[in-house]
């Protein structure tokens, strides 16, 4: 029997800051409801979808900072995409901007939800690589002050058993990083859903803006077929606040090939038929890992936070 998921991966246009959060969410909703007209399974927005990609900018009130949290999954303003999921009986994964109390004091996380055909929430995932810089940089054209505004996820890179299959989340940078891919490749992982707003401009390093599609696509192909699993990756794209954002949201097969794509940097919906099965000719052929991977023969290499210490 195979097992298929029809995936819509829904690609957002930019949400400027003066869009409320319910325009977003009608938006949201539009998508949805679309996906369902062609029988997908499950949806998957972007990072931080529900408002402006806000670390873009230096703050220093709290409260204005906070404006941009949810303070509850669903809340008021989320709650009918939810309701519209269980109605529909489609699923789907959402980023936001996560302001919890946890161990006494608030806490703030780049988050994600995977929910169910239900409108049920059956898996959450606090984002690991956070990028950018803590202290206001004033010589970038824009900040990317992720590790100001939120803390390092705390909720490892756990799999889900949802849809069929084995589900795993990542969020944007996560997506560079082939240990992202690798901890839930151990773990039997068989589609990995992750959102992403990605400038084109990379202010530390401009010579790799002409390069930002590229790699966009080489780490989360690479990601794929290295650990035998679809991987759908989904964009905010296009011109927010003067800072214009790649598109390319892609679904990735286990081959490692690209079976669906956007091709504009607007709200875009891309479709496809994801066969869980097409997995396992990855994952029991040259990807086996309990046959070929050879863990206890590496020599052992100790980390370091920024460095890898030499060999003895
Ligand atoms: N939101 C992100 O994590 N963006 C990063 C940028 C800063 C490079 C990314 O990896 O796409």
């Amino acid at each position: 029997m195979t097992r298929i998921i029809k995936l819509g991966a829904a690609q957002l246009g930019p949400v400027q800051r003066s869009d409320s959060r319910e325009s977003v969410v009608r938006r949201l909703l539009e998508l949805l409801r679309e996906a369902a007209v062609m029988s997908c399974d499950v949806v998957v927005f972007p990072e931080l979808a529900l408002t402006t990609f806000f670390p873009r900018w230096y703050m220093e009130d709290q409260a204005e900072v906070d404006s941009f949290f949810e303070h509850a999954m669903p809340g008021p303003l989320t709650r009918p995409l939810f309701e519209e999921a269980r109605k529909l009986g489609i699923g789907f994964y959402l980023g936001y901007a996560e302001l919890t109390e946890e161990e006494g004091r608030a806490r703030r996380f780049n988050t994600s939800i995977l929910v169910d055909k239900t409108g049920t929430i059956v898996g959450k995932y606090r984002k690991i690589h956070l990028p950018g810089h803590a202290e206001h940089e004033p010589w970038r054209r824009f900040q990317h002050l992720e590790k100001r505004y939120f803390e390092v996820g705390n909720l490892n890179f756990n799999v889900t058993r949802a849809y069929g299959g084995i589900i795993g989340m990542a969020i944007c940078n996560d997506r560079r990083w082939p240990e992202t891919y690798r901890v839930m490749g151990l773990q039997g992982v068989e589609m990995i859903l992750l959102g992403y707003n990605t400038p084109v401009h990379n202010p530390p390093a401009p010579v790799h803006d002409n390069l930002s599609h590229f790699h966009n696509q080489l780490v989360m192909q690479a990601g794929a077929y290295q650990n035998g699993t679809w991987v759908i990756g989904v964009a905010k794209a296009g011109c927010e606040e003067g800072c214009d954002m790649i598109g390319n949201s892609s679904i990735i097969a286990p081959s490692g090939e690209i079976v669906g794509s956007c091709t504009t940097l607007g709200d875009e919906l891309v479709v496809a038929r994801c066969d869980l099965d097409l997995c396992n000719s990855y994952k029991n052929s040259v990807f086996n890992f309990a046959v070929h991977r050879q863990p206890e023969h590496y020599r052992m290499i100790v980390e370091r936070k920024g460095a890898i210490l030499p060999p003895e």
